[in-house]
């Protein structure tokens, strides 16, 4: 058997709408740019690397969102790399119904699309490799598919190709489309499953045969759970073996940090923390999320817009989090003979009788109130 290089991705959700992440519109443009870029990163890797295959396991774009033009891009780009047999399996987000690219557009010659929800395969003697595919036809499948999966015949490398859902880990609040268990794949023969679905890239264990089984995860991180560097995998099968790379290909990383503000008194120090985190490539296509928690020293003057502006080249963009509670001792203010202890008494009063979880806006009216009242002034955050 010849050397056989394939790429696997999926879960692009090209044309995805990003309102639900909670970001600005223009941060929403930047993301759904970026994946466009992503996959032409893909395909030039795809072309630089002289893979065979280009795997795309579901969720390429979103049936409901997609465009002409975005459907124009992808057999442009599909087209380029003629020489390259492509496969997609149709998701639960693109998938294979009237009115679908799938079904209504004219692909490019290379490219096999599986989408009916039946195993079907592709058998490419050049190369001694089968692909066997299965598409989803509706948006939503409770069916555990791979039980149809057949025992392959091993006269060739069996690749199998499907989005689904490892019913052994279910990421929290992901949907169980297409859901299996391990043992519907393994003991059949197959020798590389790429998965699609969940968005964090990693190989399923297999106790059962040498089957490698992998989700190639998201290669550009839609929400706060999809974070740090995303790729593609890479892989290289021989006679004897697979194996898998990851390689990265986000632009717009996601990070998140907490920052304990107890023993800070200066906004430096916030600053700095932010700063000194390990791991986080600090530039201007960063995007973080910092929440802020522990005691807030009565001196720190935080303002947010002040330390977005100094940090202006080292992220895109900024959610603030500010989960900190401050660390005046209202207790003993309460206590003073004055105008300030009677409004401390009397919001206290009014804190205690609220429900949890309706308190946060009285204890910034108590905050900003000490403030007026010790003179100070007050910045709303
Ligand atoms: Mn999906």
């Amino acid at each position: 058997m010849k050397t056989v290089r394939f790429i696997h991705t999926s879960d692009l959700h090209l044309d995805t709408s990003f309102s639900a992440s909670g970001f600005p519109s223009r941060i929403g443009d930047r993301k759904r740019e970026a994946i466009r870029s992503v996959l032409r990163r893909i395909i030039d890797d795809a072309r630089s690397y002289n893979v065979d295959l280009l795997l795309i396991a579901g969720d390429l774009f979103e049936l409901e969102r997609i465009t002409p033009d975005t459907f124009e891009f992808l057999r442009q780009q599909f087209d380029s790399i003629r020489d390259i047999r492509i496969f997609i399996s149709s998701g639960n987000h693109d998938p294979c119904v009237q009115g679908s690219p799938y079904k209504e557009e004219t692909w490019p010659a290379n490219v096999h699309i599986f989408g009916a929800e039946e195993f079907q395969f592709v058998e490419l003697p050049d190369l001694g490799v089968r692909v066997t595919g299965f598409g989803f036809a509706h948006a939503r499948l409770d069916e555990h598919h791979f039980r149809r999966l057949p025992v392959l015949s091993n006269d060739f490398f069996n690749i199998v190709l499907s989005h689904g859902s490892d019913v052994g880990r279910v990421p929290e609040g992901k949907s169980k489309h297409g859901p299996f268990s391990i043992d519907e794949i393994a003991g059949k023969n197959v020798y590389y499953c790429a998965l699609g679905h969940y968005h964090q890239q990693h190989r399923l264990s297999n106790a059962i045969d040498d089957a490698q089984i992998w989700y190639s995860g998201i290669p550009e991180g839609r929400g706060w759970d999809e974070e740090g560097a995303c790729g593609y995998l890479l892989g290289e099968m021989d006679g004897g073996s697979v194996r898998v790379e990851s390689q990265f290909c986000s632009q717009y990383d996601l990070n998140t940090i907490v920052v304990n503000c107890d023993a800070f008194s200066t906004r430096e120090q916030i600053l700095d923390a932010i700063l000194e985190q390990r791991g986080i490539r600090f530039n201007s296509k960063t995007i973080l999320r910092v929440q802020l928690v522990g005691a807030l020293d009565p001196r720190l003057e935080l303002s947010l817009p002040e330390i977005e502006e100094r940090l202006a080249g080292e992220a895109l963009y900024i959610r603030w989090e500010d989960q900190t509670h401050s660390a005046l001792d209202f207790d003993s203010i309460s206590r003073e003979k004055t105008l300030r202890g009677r409004f401390v008494r009397l919001l206290n009063d009014r804190i205690a009788d609220t429900p949890e979880e309706e308190r946060a806006v009285l204890e910034r009216a108590r905050l900003y109130g000490v403030q007026a009242l010790s003179g100070r002034e007050v910045r709303l955050r």
